[in-house]
């Protein structure tokens, strides 16, 4: 990337403003300047995306595809000037022109185009291939609505519709010449060819055009650029119609309006047989459209045979959404190459790799199949054909697991289980942290993982050190670079040296310092967007993530109504002065998540309007959580609550995040926390509840008895009284759904069990943090042993453990 002066950056945006705006720099607004700067930064990038484009088609290296319904990859222009080494110019430049960069780039639409963790996982693993060099790209799906934008109106969440393409997306690029017909519905037609083999012909389908959009993914200061791209859904032009049905057809608008939904929202409702069929035709539209992207691009770039496919391509689907990838690759060989199936089928489980997740039961997807039969008549047959030879292949060759057929057939009780299909067409599955995948090899897929036990592997999620410490916590990070040097950017295990200064008073002052600063901010944000104040000084315990039972806010909104009911008991309790701080979406749909919203909200105003509490104790409720609000919070996080039932949360990285930023983990020994525990030893970390054996233990025994603790523990029966009937719950039907829902269907997530031993451990957190040199100790060993879960570490390990692959200018200079 051409490096400016601070002098030839401020002309340049001078000059796009003249061209650009038609004004003087010192009239143009900040959204004008923000325009400015995407489009100046644009140009910069353009030079080295193509030259990257040119030197992977030169060299002809592998491509590693990373095929994903969701990619969160919040506000690009920070983190794209970061990675083009000219942020703190143009932060320099901005100020001398009168401008505030953080308010410049703030106006950026953060693009929801996720839920949750496996969508902001993607955007990670982006950043890490091309800053480590890798030939990576993702394919998504570009939905013109985003994930809803959260607001609370009388403490209820309500869900509005998330406009971020309104005024244009600064970093996509049109690719209109590359749009690509997707085919739904009609009628499949079996010929036998001369040669005795089968050819396949579909007449009367539905057709859809794919277009892409390009996004660049600019690798920190090292001039790659790969390609996010995103399809569009967009009716058939008028010229490629071929009968006069087809045009009457395209002329009905609901027609249309039917195909612009297919990349309309993320994640439609599927509680209803429409919502269901959109989202499968979503997923199919992501697959075919990318897959057969891959085989055009790589009969372009190579002159060998698709059979060498393996040797050039690996296509990574994130969870079962793109499982669909492997019936459209055996179609695309076998219909359009003319491949028999043995050929095809060996070709594409070399091609396919697959990470699950989750093991919630509700999130293996499974799909009625006479509506993919309906759907996707072709892929059908073929995902029955899948089936019926894996069945035969168990029969014959592994007695054994004869009996276990109808647990492992990929389509029984007339659904088509996506997860069966995802490991029978794939040579690599893969959990997201060791717990979970030993879950995944012992409990949940144990029969697959007796008849593969080789494809089965680890590969603990990881997260972009360069966003969640370099370009969210600059103090730090110029304080870590100050003592250890600038390393660590580069090699984020070099973290560990500093370990050396964990016990550096000095050290210890000045970080203490930059937390303090951070907290400050965060303080100010939360007054400008609540009307709260809180203070700075108080402990920041923070839960931010999604609003899930098992991720269990409703523990933690316990034991802040436990906390009250002790200030209200005793108005002189000597307690070092709490923030709780929450961000969390919950599903439109999911009631009980929306009951803890409100319960939330409702503790909330109470405890922070009343005079007893004295300022002990605020509890604040942040609207719209996503990325770029978790960019605020995570550097001022004191305490970084990961409380999930255990087995229940496959890894988690918001922990990874905070921990990072020198956070103190409150947690149960689930996912990626149990990964931390290990390196930063059990003083450094506050661990408590049951253990996954033992939860598993009881859920296979029928549970435990709630109501035992809630007669027993006075704590627990004043808090579920309290929601009944008391002041969180006036009237009869506010919060009994909570209530009911922990005494009559036996507290499924244990939230009551782990109650006291959580009570208990943050007794221990506050004394700790009473000893200041010591909390900041542990915090900065926290921090020196966070260079493991960068997300570089996880990718170069999915680079020579599946992929086989090298940096490109390792293996050509
Ligand atoms: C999430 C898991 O719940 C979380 O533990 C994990 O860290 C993350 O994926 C990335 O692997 N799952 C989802 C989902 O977001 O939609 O299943």
């Amino acid at each position: 990337m051409p490096q400016f002066t601070v002098n030839e950056l401020t002309e340049k945006i001078k000059h796009k403003i003249i061209v650009e705006n038609q004004k003087d720099i010192k009239d143009a607004s900040n959204k004008e300047i923000y325009g400015a700067l995407a489009s100046l930064l644009i140009e910069e990038i353009q030079y080295n995306w193509d030259t990257t484009n040119k030197k992977y088609k030169e060299i002809e290296c592998k491509q590693i595809y990373y095929l994903s319904m969701e990619f969160l990859i919040g506000r690009l222009l920070e983190s794209n000037l970061l990675n083009c080494g000219l942020l703190d110019i143009t932060n320099i430049a901005l100020k001398n022109l009168g401008f505030d960069p953080e308010q410049i780039y703030a106006l950026e639409r953060d693009p929801g185009l996720g839920n949750g963790g496996l969508g902001r996982l993607a955007a990670c693993f982006l950043d890490s291939l091309a800053s480590l060099e890798y030939a990576g790209h993702g394919y998504g799906i570009r939905y013109q609505y985003g994930l809803f934008e959260q607001r609370f109106i009388h403490g209820n969440q309500i869900e509005l519709p998330d406009y971020w393409l309104n005024d244009g997306y600064a970093w996509e690029t049109r690719k209109e010449e590359e749009s690509l017909c997707i085919h739904f519905n009609g009628i499949v037609h079996m010929f036998k060819k001369n040669d005795g083999n089968l050819e396949f012909k579909y007449e009367n389908t539905d057709k859809v055009m794919a277009i892409p959009y390009y996004i660049p993914i600019v690798g920190y200061q090292n001039k790659i650029i790969n390609t996010l791209r995103l399809w569009s859904a967009e009716p058939v032009l008028n010229e490629k119609m071929n009968s006069t049905k087809e045009v009457t057809r395209y002329q009905d608008l609901n027609h249309q309006h039917s195909i612009e939904q297919i990349s309309g929202f993320l994640y439609p409702d599927d509680s209803t047989h429409d919502g269901k069929l959109l989202r499968l035709k979503q997923q199919y539209f992501l697959v075919s459209s990318s897959i057969q992207h891959i085989i055009q691009t790589f009969k372009r770039n190579h002159s060998s045979s698709l059979t060498c496919l393996p040797e050039k391509v690996a296509i990574q689907i994130n969870d079962t959404h793109p499982s669909m990838a492997i019936p459209e690759l055996m179609r695309i060989l076998m219909d359009d190459e003319g491949y028999g199936w043995d050929i095809a089928w060996d070709i594409t489980t070399k091609v396919i790799a697959y990470t699950n997740h989750t093991t919630l039961s509700e999130a293996l997807e499974t799909w009625p199949k006479e509506m993919l039969n309906q759907l996707l008549p072709r892929i059908y047959m073929i995902i029955e054909e899948i089936n019926e030879r894996f069945c035969i292949n168990i029969w014959y060759e592994h007695p054994n697991l004869r009996e276990r057929i109808p647990e492992m057939a990929i389509i029984a009780d007339n659904q088509v289980h996506m997860a069966r299909l995802a490991i029978v067409g794939s040579f690599s599955v893969n959990g997201v942290a060791r717990i979970h995948t030993e879950i995944l090899k012992n409990k949940e897929m144990k029969h697959f993982y007796t008849l593969y036990p080789d494809r089965f592997n680890n590969k603990t999620n990881g997260i972009t050190h360069r966003r969640w410490l370099l370009k969210v916590n600059p103090e730090l990070s110029n304080l870590i670079t100050e003592i250890i040097g600038p390393e660590w950017i580069r090699r984020p295990k070099q973290l560990i040296s500093l370990i050396k200064y964990s016990k550096d008073r000095s050290f210890l002052e000045k970080f203490y310092d930059v937390k303090q600063k951070n907290k400050q901010k965060l303080a100010n944000l939360v007054h400008q967007r609540t009307g709260i104040l809180v203070d700075h000084q108080s402990i920041f315990d923070v839960q931010i993530k999604r609003l899930h039972e098992y991720k269990r806010q409703l523990l933690n909104i316990f034991r802040i109504i436990s906390i009250y009911n002790d200030i209200k008991n005793n108005p002189n309790l000597d307690m070092i002065p709490r923030t709780f701080i929450f961000g969390a979406k919950a599903a439109p749909s999911y009631h009980l998540a929306k009951e803890v919203i409100k319960l939330i909200n409702k503790v909330a105003s109470i405890v922070n309007h009343d005079p007893d509490i004295r300022g002990k104790l605020k509890v604040i409720f942040l609207e719209n959580y996503n990325v770029s609000l978790a960019e605020n919070i995570i550097p001022a996080a004191d305490i970084s609550e990961q409380i999930s039932t255990a087995s229940k949360e496959a890894s988690g990285t918001g922990n990874m995040k905070m921990m990072m930023n020198g956070a103190l983990t409150v947690g149960t020994l689930d996912g990626a926390n149990i990964e931390i525990r290990d390196l930063v030893g059990d003083k450094n970390i506050f661990i408590f509840g049951l253990t996954a054996e033992e939860v598993i233990h009881y859920q296979q025994n029928g549970g435990y008895n709630a109501v035992d603790i809630y007669n027993t523990d006075e704590r627990v029966k004043r808090i579920l009284d309290q929601l009944h009937h008391g002041e969180f719950g006036k009237h009869d039907i506010e919060f009994k759904d909570i209530y009911y829902h922990i005494l009559s269907h036996n507290d499924p997530y244990f939230v009551l069990k782990d109650f006291d031993p959580f009570i208990e451990i943050h007794n221990f957190v506050e004394q700790a943090y009473r000893d200041q040199f010591t909390w900041l100790q542990m915090s900065v060993t926290n921090i020196a042993h966070s260079g493991k879960f960068s997300s570089d570490r996880t990718i170069q390990q999915y680079a020579s453990e599946i992929w086989k692959i090298k940096p490109v200018y390792e293996s050509y200079p």
